[in-house]
């Protein structure tokens, strides 16, 4: 089958510049050689450009960015349906921002197709501010309140909505008051780092692929570089202590690949400025790899019970 490579250097969902580079940097830590080794077929379809409209106002003087962030949004939309047809995209940032146009190109593959879309965000961050609660203004902060179909994101187009039962956090541990009161009145699944703590990865991952199996959903994964503790990821501009261990990181794509589910990936927020001789680069394409098939041993090789 068919992986397709979206570039997606949008660099102003956040003040620190650098994630521009995150395409070119995956590509340098050998992202399609190690899918062809995993016996996909792979298209690289290069690095997109935002379609630029109007400027548009804004009642929230923090926010900045919206312009070429709604660009982005129209672009990455089209490409990523268009991607969907072809096979499986994996879009390549870029800050998180990149997500109010994957998650929606996605979600209008899932709606032409009438299966449920679920969202499984791997990041310290929930990600769910409007553009009216934003404090930073930082619009890489918003992705999970427009793919939900929060109001306040003016400018943008209306996308097919996910309802928040249908998205599932994992590694939260960075959750200010309004995202808090935002996860209980919209009520997506929150696996913050004191659950994995106590019970693991595997035990809540499970339960939340169940519930897409069971709904047969397709499932569109984003992967936040920042969902990694910082000592084996520092190549981003929002590090917190504290997250995945590479094991941790490792098991999770591995189940994922297991279950069949993922539709769809976002790799995002890698800052190659900010990278350790481009160790956090490989470690991306490492658990990518995870995520599409590579691992050591088949598992019933090394079943216990
Ligand atoms: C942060 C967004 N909560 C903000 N943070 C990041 O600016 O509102 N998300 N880095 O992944
Ligand atoms: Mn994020
Ligand atoms: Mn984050
Ligand atoms: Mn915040």
């Amino acid at each position: 089958s068919t992986c397709v490579l979206i570039g997606a250097p949008i660099d102003c969902g956040k003040a620190r510049a650098g994630c521009l580079m995150g395409p070119d940097a995956l590509r340098t830590a050998g992202i399609a050689t190690a899918l062809s080794e995993l016996g996909f077929n792979v298209e690289d379809w290069g690095n997109f450009a935002p379609d630029l409209g109007p400027e548009v106002a804004c009642d929230n003087p923090a926010v900045h960015g919206l312009r070429e962030t709604i660009g982005w949004a129209t672009a990455l939309r089209r490409e990523g349906a268009r991607a969907m047809e072809v096979g499986t995209p994996i879009f390549m940032g870029g800050d998180h921002a990149m997500s109010l146009g994957s998650v929606a190109g996605v979600a209008d593959y899932a709606e032409r197709q009438k299966r449920p879309l679920f969202l499984l965000w791997l990041d310290a961050h929930t990600d769910i501010h409007t553009l009216a609660t934003t404090t930073s203004g930082n619009l890489h902060g918003t992705p999970v309140a427009y793919a939900m179909g929060l109001a306040g994101f003016e400018g943008f187009a209306p996308m097919p909505t996910i309802p928040g039962a249908q998205i599932c956090y994992l590694g939260l541990r960075s959750v200010d008051a309004s995202e808090r009161a935002a996860v209980g009145e919209h009520g997506p699944t929150a696996i913050d780092m004191r659950a994995i703590d106590e019970y693991g990865i595997a035990a809540p991952l499970e339960a939340f692929l169940d519930q897409v199996r069971a709904a047969n959903g397709l499932l569109h994964v984003s992967l936040d570089v920042d969902f990694l503790d910082p000592s084996i990821a520092p190549a981003v501009g929002t590090t917190v202590p504290g997250g995945a261990t590479v094991r941790e990181a490792h098991l999770a794509m591995e189940m994922l690949c297991d279950s069949g589910l993922m539709r769809s990936l976002d790799l995002v927020e890698l800052n190659p400025f900010l990278d350790d001789r481009g160790r956090t680069a490989e470690l991306m394409v490492d658990l990518t790899a995870s995520l599409f098939g590579r691992r050591v041993f088949d598992r019933e090789t090394t079943r216990y019970s």
